[in-house]
C-alpha cells in the first residue's frame, strides 16, 4: 500500500512525531460508513471513529447533502449583533434533548475552545453574582481540557503542560486522578474503589475556603488519558461537595456527549447534574468543526442583567454558531433520532466490553477498561522506552491489517462507531491481537 502525497514538508502536524511520520506517511484520502480509503484504493477499518468524532460513519449521505445544500445557500454571517437561522435552530434542538434546565447553549469551534468558554463563563456567572472573589479554578490529573491556556492549566496531562508550566493560568488545584492499578485494574465500567478521591474537593475547599473557588472541571469518563471511568459515587459526590460550597461544577462533555456513553450526555447516563456542560465533536459528527457549552438556567440569568443594550459576555468567535457547521450539526441531530443511534449504542456496549475484556489474560496487557463505547488496553512499557510499543502497534495495524488504531503512549484506545456492525468489530479485535503478538 502507498499513502504519500507528493510533497509532505509544509504541513507541521498536531501530537504527530512529524520526522518520524514522514519515513512511513500515513495519509487517509478518502471515507465512506466504517472505512478510510488511501490513494492507492486501500480500505481501512476505523476503530476510533475519527478521533471520538464520527459515531455515525463517515459521509453519512444526510449530512453530506445538507452540508452542500447550506454552503451553497448561506455560506458565512457575522455572528455578532446578527445572526442566522441554522444556528437558533441547533441552539433550540441541543438544549431540548440536554437534561433539564439547560435552556441556552453557547457556540464554539473545537473542544479547546468549548473549556476556555465555559471557565470564562463560570468567572462572569460569580462576578455578576457579586462573588468576584471565586477566580480558583480546579481540574484534575490526567485531565484532558484540550490545548488553549485555561484547558491546558486545568488539564493534568504532563507533557502537554511541561514546556508551558511558568505560563499556566494562576489559581489553578488539582483533585488526584481515579486511576489506580493496585485497587481498580481490570474493573468493568464504572471501578468499585475510589470514590473518596473526591474528597480531594473537601480538602481543598478547607485550604482555600470553599468561598474562593469558582468551578470545577472534569471529564464523566476522561478520554485522552486512556479512558478512565469515574469509580462508582465519585460524581454524586463531587456534586454534592460543590453544592455545599457554592462551586459550579463543569462536565467537559467533548468525548461523552451524543451517544457515546449510550445516552445524549453522560450527565443523564450518571445521573449527575452538572452546571455547565462542554461539547464538540458529535455535534457535528466531526463533518464541521464546532463545539457547544451548555449553561443550566441560573447560570445563563445570572449574566442577563444591567441595561439590555449592553452585551452580556465580551466573549466569542469569529465562527461562532457558523451556518455551514450548524447545518451540519441539525442533520447529524436528525440521524441520531431517525437511526436510534444512542440506542444502537447502548446495544453495543456489553459485546464491547466482552471483546476488550478478553484481552485481560494477555501477557503484554496491565488494565483494561471500559464505559460505554469507549475503550482501553493498557500494555506493559517496554523497559526504557515508554511508548514505543504502543506506536509500533498502531503502524503494524495500519500496514498490516487496514485498521487505524489510536495508541497514547502505550495505551491502545477504542471508540468503535455508535452503529457499528459487530462482526467487524470483532474482526478488528481478532487483528489487533495478531498484532499484540507479533511486537516485542
Ligand atoms: N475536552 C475533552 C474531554 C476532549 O476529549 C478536548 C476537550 C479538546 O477538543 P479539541 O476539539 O480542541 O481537540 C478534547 C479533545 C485522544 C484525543 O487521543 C482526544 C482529544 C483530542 C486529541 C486526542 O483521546 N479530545
Ligand atoms: N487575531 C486577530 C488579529 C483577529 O482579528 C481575530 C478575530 O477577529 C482573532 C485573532 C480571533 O479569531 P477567531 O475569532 O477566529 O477566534
Amino acid at each position: 500500500m502507498s499513502a504519500a502525497a507528493s510533497n509532505i514538508e509544509a504541513y507541521w502536524m498536531p501530537f504527530t512525531a512529524n520526522r518520524d511520520f514522514r519515513t512511513e506517511p500515513r495519509i487517509i484520502s478518502g471515507a465512506s460508513g466504517h472505512y478510510y480509503t488511501t490513494a492507492d484504493g486501500t480500505r481501512l477499518y476505523d476503530t476510533f471513529s475519527g478521533l471520538w468524532t464520527s459515531g455515525i460513519g463517515h459521509c453519512h449521505p444526510k449530512v453530506v447533502a445538507a452540508v452542500q445544500q447550506q454552503v451553497a445557500t448561506l455560506d458565512y454571517c457575522m455572528g455578532f449583533q446578527v445572526s442566522n437561522d441554522k444556528a437558533f435552530a441547533l441552539a433550540e434542538r441541543v438544549t431540548a434533548m440536554a437534561p433539564d434546565g439547560f435552556s441556552n447553549c453557547f457556540f464554539t469551534n473545537s473542544g479547546s475552545e468549548s473549556v476556555d468558554t465555559a471557565l470564562k463563563i463560570a468567572l462572569g456567572y460569580h462576578r455578576a453574582r457579586s462573588e468576584g472573589n471565586r477566580t480558583r479554578l480546579i481540574g484534575r490529573e490526567k485531565g484532558y481540557h484540550g490545548v488553549n491556556f485555561g484547558g491546558m492549566s486545568v488539564g493534568g496531562i504532563v507533557p502537554n503542560r511541561k514546556a508551558f508550566s511558568a505560563n499556566l493560568i494562576p489559581g489553578v488545584d488539582h483533585l488526584r486522578h481515579t486511576l489506580d492499578l493496585e485497587h481498580n485494574a481490570f474493573s468493568r465500567g464504572q471501578p468499585a474503589w475510589g470514590a473518596h478521591l473526591a474528597d480531594d474537593l473537601e480538602r481543598l475547599a478547607l485550604l482555600h475556603d470553599g468561598s474562593n473557588i469558582a468551578a470545577v472541571i472534569v471529564e464523566p469518563v476522561a478520554g485522552s488519558a486512556g479512558v478512565i471511568p469515574p469509580p462508582v459515587g465519585y460524581l454524586e459526590k463531587l456534586r454534592e461537595i460543590c453544592d455545599r460550597h457554592g462551586i459550579l461544577l463543569i462536565f467537559d462533555e467533548v468525548i461523552t456527549a451524543f451517544g457515546r456513553v449510550g445516552r445524549a450526555f453522560g450527565a443523564e447516563r450518571f445521573g449527575v447534574t452538572p452546571d455547565i456542560i462542554t461539547t464538540a465533536k458529535g455535534l457535528t459528527n466531526g463533518v464541521i468543526p464546532m463545539g457547544a457549552v451548555l449553561v443550566r438556567d441560573h447560570v445563563y440569568e445570572a449574566f442577563m442583567n444591567g441595561p439590555a443594550h449592553m452585551i452580556e459576555i465580551f466573549h466569542g468567535y469569529t465562527y461562532s454558531g457558523h451556518p455551514v457547521a450548524a447545518a451540519a450539526g441539525l442533520a447529524v441531530q436528525d440521524v441520531y433520532d431517525e437511526e436510534g443511534t444512542f440506542e444502537q449504542a447502548a446495544a453495543l456496549e456489553r459485546p464491547f466490553e466482552d471483546m476488550l475484556h478478553a484481552f485481560a489474560d494477555h501477557e503484554k496487557v496491565i488494565d483494561v477498561r471500559n464505559f460505554g463505547l469507549m475503550g482501553a488496553i493498557e500494555l506493559a512499557p517496554r523497559d526504557g522506552a515508554p511508548g514505543a510499543r504502543g506506536l509500533e502497534i498502531h503502524k503494524k495495524c495500519f500496514w498490516e491489517e487496514q485498521l487505524v488504531v489510536r495508541n497514547g503512549m502505550d495505551v491502545l484506545q477504542f471508540s468503535p462507531f455508535l452503529n457499528s456492525n459487530i462482526d467487524e468489530m470483532q474482526q478488528s479485535f481478532e487483528a489487533v491481537r495478531r498484532v499484540i503478538d507479533a511486537v516485542d
